[in-house]
């Protein structure tokens, strides 16, 4: 027979996918890009080479997991559990090139190839499983504990969509669904095999085992399956690869025949459509509850797939179940994963057959909790019965949580019942809930705030009982963020200039930098530290154009204020800043003032009707003030659409001035702030989370205060606050106001603005008009100081080199020392 002709071999298969030069990489590329993405490189999109690239990177990641996975087993560590209903992750490629120290061959071999590496990093589109702060959080976490050796996995909702993307139509924020899965993920591995079922509904029956002892059963209504997508997450130079195993909701069946054969056509497929339902979307409200049933499905998932996981590790490397606390500890990212107290009960009494007190002391040995927020709108609490319905096997291991742990502090507190009706884990008043802070607080033996005052204030206020009961189980862990991505991956040019000066060491250990402090007076060394902050400016600026279509000066002040839209967050105290400026100009055009471009960024909650119209008046403002010949090219406001990570890596660098105006008390922590300040912006702010930590470090003199503290916002609240009486008091804060009102920012209509003016002048509950004076005066120092621009950048240089606490690096390290008691390992 005649032998089929193959044509000559188009690109040379490549066989070591861990090697490194550039020749090699060149051909890993093609390889990926013929082999698995399908395409030929005379064909492949700018979308497909990043596809190929991402696999070739991948690919040198693998053997490192691999050992990573058999040197913890081997040294048969303890390992870290990070649950959390959010990670989010921004863009992989740039972060593990530097991480894998693959950025030159890289760079090389794609250029080789007839590309340009920057292009194709932006063709990836971002995995975005968060809303804001505490999703990002969690991704820093990742990439420390990763570089620091601590064995970590974390666990997660694999959503299929991510938050929304924002459009800005007519001024108004428009979402948009986000499917970030369009062209694939190269950088995640499913694992079918690893599957996990996770019940829900139905009801319980008591039933006696072979040794005559009473045992439940969970007869769960309908039953979905997780299966677990491995993203693995390298260290900076660490050589160790950690996992982020998210899991995707799917049917065991994926077609009912009975249903179908007896006619019931939609019934054939209802259960497919409930379990893929559950990891579809993530929920877009960042510190509110929704109290929707799916919610609770999906934390329930998640938080069910990771416990079953471990229980699975575990017993697999030859272990007893009762030493499951020695070797898991389980970090709780707010309440989101709190089932996992009774879930992680569940399992070891019902399916592994402990008695009830062994598996509460590995219970409550494993988890940890930490609280993100004071608002008591996010404190979560879900009605009983919808709970019943959905977890009775739960509820009623709740039930016996509570009844040991009330009778525990009728101990201790005799008499004392208003207290207990406080702690209990069921709210009993009227319709009844579970409340989920305070299951965390009980199964948990550390619970932690994120910034000194926020954990002051948990023990005082919000969890003040439990503090009561437990002061040792309380503990502060200042947020942290990564400088490997927000100082070196979105800074480059600065980021060079530090490490031409002090060496590349605080790429690992962010206190390096301290060494920049003597050139804070080196006038050479700031002339140079300007120029890099001009071009990179350059480089947001030709973005902002490209973007919005508005045109701005590089060589203005950038101020910026970008974070999820909140009331307590005061985006709108920073309009009636820009309106002050506005109205002085207007009646001294010849005013002198250094040229600002205000900028701002940050989603709405799509059901937050006072956030959103905040996003209409800042766009409305802009308008105005924008095409306002009076102050052209002093006064630029910008709202740039749709901010996430990617832009955040664009936007912190080239900043002046960055806006940390939450009313005290409210905000947790924060971690824009630490990355503003990490990238040499100076901080105008209140003492409120950890703004005031980072103005200790900073130095007070290289911090501009203002506000009131969290202590004056609480008594002047209870004396009875009256916003109106500072507005009628206060001849600008009126103009302002009442130039809003009268329509001058709404093509006359008096009535769009109306609920957020009312809000503001009878009742402002955060303290606008209170802060109002203070926030001006503070502002006009900026503008002051600003003229003066060898001290800018002095006190620029002096924020940028006293960071190193912020490093998440320093949290993880807390952590692993204060909490989770486990010791970082270096590959063996
Ligand atoms: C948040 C806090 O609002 C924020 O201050 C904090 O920095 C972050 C991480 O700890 O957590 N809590 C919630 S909810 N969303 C957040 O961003």
């Amino acid at each position: 027979m005649e032998k089929l002709a193959f044509p000559a071999p188009i690109v040379q298969i490549e066989d070591d996918r861990t090697a490194t030069s550039v020749e090699a990489l060149k051909r890993a590329i093609l390889d990926n890009l013929y082999y698995i993405v399908g395409t030929t490189q005379a064909n492949a999109s700018n979308q497909e080479f990043f596809a190929a690239v991402a696999y070739t990177v991948r690919d040198r990641i693998l053997a490192r997991w691999f050992a990573t996975l058999a040197c913890y087993k081997q040294q048969d560590v303890r390992v870290v559990c990070y649950l959390s209903a959010e990670f989010l992750m921004g863009p992989h490629l740039a972060n593990n090139l530097l991480n894998l120290d693959l950025e030159e061959p890289i760079r090389q071999a794609v250029a080789e190839l007839g590309r340009d590496l920057g292009v194709i990093e932006e063709q990836e589109s971002e995995p975005g499983l968060g809303n804001g702060g505490l999703g990002r959080l969690a991704a820093c976490y990742l990439d420390s504990m990763a570089t620091l050796g601590v064995p970590a996995i974390g666990y997660g909702i694999r959503y299929e969509f991510g938050i929304f993307s924002q459009q800005i139509r007519d001024g108004w924020q428009v979402e948009l669904t986000d499917y970030w899965l369009r062209y694939g993920n190269p950088w995640e591995i499913r694992h079918p095999h690893e599957a996990v079922e996770v019940g829900y509904g139905g009801r319980t029956e008591g039933w006696t085992d072979s040794t005559g002892r009473y045992r439940v059963r969970w007869v769960p209504a309908s039953v979905v399956r997780g299966v677990p997508y491995n993203t693995p997450i390298v260290g900076y130079r660490s050589g160790i690869a950690n996992d982020l195993r998210l899991w995707r909701s799917e049917s065991t069946e994926s077609f009912y025949f009975d249903r179908f054969n007896s006619g019931d056509y939609q019934g054939a497929v209802a259960g497919k459509t409930f379990a893929e339902n559950i990891s579809k979307v993530l929920y877009p409200n960042d510190e509110e509850i929704q109290g929707k049933e799916l919610r609770l499905q999906q934390q329930y998932f998640f938080t069910s797939c990771a416990l079953q996981d471990m229980i699975r590790l575990h017993l697999r490397a030859g272990r007893q179940i009762d030493t499951f606390h020695e070797k898991w500890a389980i970090q709780l990212n707010d309440t989101h994963p709190s089932i996992g107290v009774a879930e992680l009960m569940r399992l070891l009494v019902d399916e592994h057959g402990l008695d009830w007190e062994k598996a509460w002391e590995i219970t409550s040995n494993t988890f940890s909790y930490t609280n993100h927020t004071l608002l008591p709108e996010a404190l979560e609490r879900w009605p009983r019965p919808m709970f019943a319905s959905i977890l009775p096997r739960h509820l009623e291991i709740i039930n016996e949580i509570n009844a040991r742990f009330l009778s525990e502090v009728r101990k201790h507190f005799d008499g004392d019942e208003a207290r207990v009706s406080r702690m209990s884990i069921i709210d009993e008043h009227g319709e009844k809930f579970v409340r989920m802070a305070n299951l965390a607080c009980v199964g948990s033996y550390r619970v932690n705030g994120v910034a000194a005052l926020h954990t002051e204030l948990l023990k005082k206020e919000v969890l003040r009982d439990f503090y009561e009961l437990w002061p040792e189980k309380f503990i502060n862990v200042t947020n942290g963020v990564t400088p490997r991505r927000w100082l070196a991956v979105s800074n480059p040019e600065q980021s060079a200039l530090m490490t031409r000066r002090v060496g590349n060491g605080w790429l690992n250990n962010l206190d390096e930098l301290k060494q920049l402090e003597g050139l804070a007076e080196d006038a050479a060394f700031r002339a140079e530290w300007r120029r890099v902050q001009h071009d990179v400016k350059v480089r947001l600026t030709n973005y902002i154009l490209e973007a919005t279509g508005i045109s701005v000066d590089p060589s203005s002040m950038f101020d910026v204020l970008v974070k999820r839209i909140h009331e307590y967050k005061r985006q709108h105290l920073k309009v009636l800043h820009i309106l002050t400026l506005y109205f002085r100009l207007k009646r001294k055009p010849n005013l002198e003032m250094a040229p600002r471009t205000f900028l701002f960024g940050g989603k709405a909650a799509p059901g937050y009707a006072m956030a959103k119209l905040i996003i209409k008046l800042i766009n409305s403002v802009a308008e105005v003030v924008n095409t306002d010949p009076d102050v052209k090219h002093r006064l630029k406001v910008v709202f740039l659409p749709d901010y996430d990570v990617s832009l955040g890596q664009k936007v912190y660098p080239a900043a002046d001035l960055s806006e940390q105006i939450s009313t005290a008390g409210k905000e947790a922590s924060g971690t824009g702030n630490m990355k503003f300040a990490m990238n040499g912006a100076l901080t105008i702010g209140t003492l409120d989370g950890a703004n005031i930590e980072i103005r200790d470090a900073v130095g007070h003199e290289n911090f501009f205060l203002f506000g009131l503290t969290a202590d004056q916002v609480q008594s002047t609240l209870a004396q009875g606050y009256r916003p109106r009486a500072i507005y009628e008091s206060n001849p600008f804060l009126r103009e302002v106001i009442d130039s809003i009102s009268s329509g001058q920012f709404s093509h006359r209509d008096q009535n769009l603005f109306r609920p957020l003016l009312d809000q503001l002048l009878n009742s402002d509950p955060y303290l606008l008009f209170a802060d109002y004076q203070s926030y001006i005066d503070c502002q006009d120092r900026v503008t002051e100081i600003y003229r003066d621009q060898e001290q800018w950048s002095r006190m620029a240089i002096l924020n940028a080199a006293r960071m190193g606490k912020f490093s998440s690096d320093r949290s993880i390290r807390e952590y692993s020392e204060n909490i989770w008691r486990v010791a970082a390992i270096t590959l063996c």
